[in-house]
């Protein structure tokens, strides 16, 4: 049995940590009072907030689960402010992951573009490396590229000083290429929010399953290790008659990803976990698909749940060696830098001349 530690920081990852718990939980409104959690594994979960009532406004998590840091108006998507606050908080925030007990490996939810999730995970990922030796992933969510220049600028900074602590691997998950999940904001969260929690909780059933041909946890570190450290899910469920090879190509098709890749060009390793009833599990395509894959790519890890009565499922795991999605991220997030700095630029010269204006004058009455 895996010990798993998931935590949830800012707004975003609280969410998408309650929608774990939801489905991990059953469902129901009130489950958190009485079900187990229907994880084979042991997982601790904490949501970590500067503002309570985005703490308040999960359903799926117990208060004990829920660790307020008093700042007085949130930190504002300012990173300055969350460092700081962070920093205020370290030793509290230390000693109530402490208490949770030993893990096996840890995962971080966060936005990469508010104030509180993007500055407090990457100080408090290199905070934890220091004390422990278990594997810590970060599942980063990038931003609507509309959402305005501090977002962009917020995000372009989080993820690297994520990539220059010492942690395992990030999975990339982007609200914009996801956008069409919904027709209103709320409906594309919410439908975000469980497509990530779905496929985490996939993998931590394969990753922790006795059955025979599955992967574990040291093929997932090595896949995480590989190229540059970054990657993302895949995700497909089969439809009635649907082929296990379609089911897999879809997993890694547009509609399956959760971040814009080109899985047979720029992953460098992958994972393939295959669920479902043995009647839908044709050996010899699966083969297929995977030598396909693995021609392209290098080592492919491939595991097998049986599971009876059930459509096939597939989750495919990407490491990234390049991404051109990325780059084009970054370009945007310097536009974005380059435009706070002229504003900033403007003001300021129009302060100047002002005061030069008015040196010397006294106001006439
Ligand atoms: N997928 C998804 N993205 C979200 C959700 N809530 C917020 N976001 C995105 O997260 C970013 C804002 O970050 P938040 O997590 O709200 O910020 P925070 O960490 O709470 O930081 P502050 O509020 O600035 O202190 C934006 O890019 C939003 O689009 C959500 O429920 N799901
Ligand atoms: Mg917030």
């Amino acid at each position: 049995m895996l010990n798993i530690l998931l935590l949830g920081v800012g707004q975003c990852g609280n969410r998408i940590l309650d929608a774990v718990n939801h489905l991990s939980l059953g469902g129901g409104r009130f489950s958190k009072y009485y079900s187990q959690q229907q994880y084979a594994s042991n997982v601790q979960t904490i949501a970590i907030n500067t503002a309570l009532n985005d703490l308040k406004e999960m359903k799926h998590t117990r208060a004990k689960d829920r660790v307020h840091i008093p700042y007085l108006h949130g930190v504002g998507a300012n990173r300055n402010i969350g460092k700081q606050c962070f920093t205020e908080n370290r030793d509290m925030l230390l000693r109530t992951i402490e208490e949770r007990g030993n893990f096996d490996v840890a995962f971080v939810i966060t936005s990469a573009s508010g104030g509180t999730g993007s500055s407090f995970t990457p100080s408090l990922i290199k905070e934890l490396k220091e004390r422990y030796s278990f594997p810590i992933y970060a599942i980063i969510v990038l931003p609507f590229r509309e959402e305005g220049t501090l977002y962009m600028q917020n995000a372009a900074f989080c993820l690297q000083e994520m990539r220059e602590t010492s942690v395992n691997g990030i999975i990339l998950v982007d609200n914009q290429f996801l956008k069409q999940t919904g027709k209103d904001i709320k409906t594309a969260y919410d439908g975000i929010n469980r497509m990530v929690a779905e496929r985490f909780l996939f993998l931590m059933r394969a990753l922790d399953s006795e059955m025979m041909m599955v992967t574990d946890l040291g093929d997932f570190n090595t896949l995480m290790a590989s190229g540059a450290r970054l990657a993302t899910f895949g995700f497909a469920k089969g439809e009635r008659d649907q082929s296990i090879k379609d089911v897999i190509k879809h997993s890694m098709s547009p509609r399956g990803l959760l971040f814009s890749m080109l899985p047979y060009k720029e992953a460098v390793r992958a994972m393939i976990i295959i669920q479902g009833d043995k009647k839908y599990l044709d050996i010899n395509e699966i083969t297929d698909e995977v030598e396909t894959l693995s021609s392209e790519v290098g080592h492919v890890f491939k595991g097998v749940l049986i599971r009876n009565k059930e459509q096939p499922q597939v989750l495919t795991v990407l490491s990234l060696s390049t991404s051109e999605e990325l780059d084009k991220f970054y370009r945007a997030a310097i536009d974005a830098i380059n435009k706070e700095k002229e504003q900033k630029e403007k003001t300021a010269s129009q302060k100047e001349e002002a005061s030069d204006l008015l040196k010397g004058m006294e106001p006439e009455y």
